[in-house]
């Protein structure tokens, strides 16, 4: 396989609804897809973080620089831009694990595109639908937050995830539980919003019975996180904290995390991925697959990612229509709560080619001839 040529396009898809979180407020979808043509297959992927650097370090025109002159190179200069090749050439490039992954998964649709494998079968995928939870806002009222849990069960998710941060915890979660009873499957996520000075607040979550708290404290500290897990029976759960398959092995070593949240993205791509959920899956800690109100082509291989068989708890792989009036592939549909695990070669879905030229704000070609896109 040869790497031919590197297209971006910067796509701008408005939500639904705001999503309010404790780092801010999203009410677009502003990132960019990598095309790449070799000589074998084209191949999609998408960027997850967005223009600002809220929720990780990284962002959308950190990420385009951080491509182009650091990452493009590298790869080109293999002599096959195989999967099993990229992420190594790309190591010595520290961190900007969210580019990596818009890479290697471009790459890594290519290649199975040319031997017709979908990624589900790449990845050892076990099942053909994955149930899917709903992660829902901050929101200026528990009427309103109600409202909104009630309409999503009635569309059939089976797990739902509350953003909480300080002012917006513990009565936001009496509100759900006393108004949908014990048995529903029920999580929070503070992204990074509380110190361990508010160990004594958070404790009074374990009286909620919730699968898990997301991200608590700030980034990178495994070691207040394990602290206040030693003072929660709620299951510490890491997301922002995780970058590599070697963060999760520490992580779990000092008990900082009874779960984690794989996201392929914010890990470099889905063999680091697959490594996270091969080194949980061996020491009893389930995992679940997390999301970045992708669109479709980000949507796709996390469902297959979480088909596999230690990703024991639902994820954050919602429907289409959850987060976009109109996405720029096949929308993915809620069927008796479940989403389909894609079949076809690659990623499993393409862009709508009309739809993504609606959607799509500027276009740069970041490596190879310069004809016109
Ligand atoms: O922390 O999991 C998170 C969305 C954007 C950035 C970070 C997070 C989220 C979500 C929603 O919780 C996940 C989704 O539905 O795609
Ligand atoms: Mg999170």
């Amino acid at each position: 396989m040869r790497l031919e040529r590197v297209e971006l396009l910067h796509v701008a898809l408005p939500l639904v609804t705001p999503f309010r979180t404790s780092f801010g407020t999203m009410t677009s979808k502003d990132t960019f897809l990598l095309r790449v043509v070799t000589d074998e297959a084209e191949g999609w992927s998408e960027f997850a973080a967005d223009p600002e650097p809220l929720y990780c370090s990284e962002f959308v025109a950190g990420a385009e620089t951080v491509i182009r002159d650091f990452l493009l190179p590298r790869v080109a200069a293999l002599p096959e831009p195989t999967t099993a090749a990229v992420a190594p050439a790309m190591a010595a490039v520290k961190g900007h694990e969210l580019a990596k992954a818009a890479v290697e998964t471009a790459l890594l649709d290519a290649e199975l595109r040319a031997y017709g494998m979908p990624i589900a079968t790449f990845l050892g995928s076990v099942r053909d639908r994955v149930p899917a939870g709903v992660s829902v806002g901050i929101k200026n009222s528990l009427p309103e937050l109600i409202d909104d849990v009630e309409k999503y069960l009635d569309e059939g998710y089976v797990r739902i995830k509350l953003k909480i941060e300080p002012g917006w915890d513990v009565e936001p979660v009496r509100a759900v539980r006393e108004r949908f009873g014990d048995a529903l499957p029920l999580q929070v996520d503070a992204n990074t919003a509380y110190t361990l000075a508010d160990a004594p607040h958070l404790r009074k979550l374990d009286a909620f019975d919730l699968l898990l708290i997301e991200e608590p404290l700030a980034e990178n500290n495994l070691h207040a996180h394990a602290r206040l897990q030693r003072r929660l029976t709620t299951p510490v759960c890491l997301d922002e904290s995780i970058h590599t398959a070697s963060d999760a092995a520490s992580a779990i070593a000092m008990d900082a995390c009874r779960v984690i949240n794989v996201k392929p993205a914010r890990v470099g791509g889905y063999t680091e991925a697959r490594r996270i959920h091969d080194i949980a899956t061996a020491h009893g800690v389930p995992v679940w697959c997390g999301g970045m109100l992708e669109t479709g082509i980000g949507r796709a291989p996390n469902l297959a990612l979480a088909a596999l068989p230690g990703f024991t708890l639902p994820g954050d792989t919602s429907a289409s229509k959850r987060y976009f009036a109109e996405d720029i592939t096949e929308p993915f549909v809620l069927v008796d709560g479940h989403l389909p695990v894609p079949t076809t070669p690659g990623i499993g879905i393409s862009p709508l080619p009309d739809t993504l030229a609606r959607f799509t704000t500027s276009t740069r070609v970041l490596y190879g001839g310069a004809r016109k896109l």
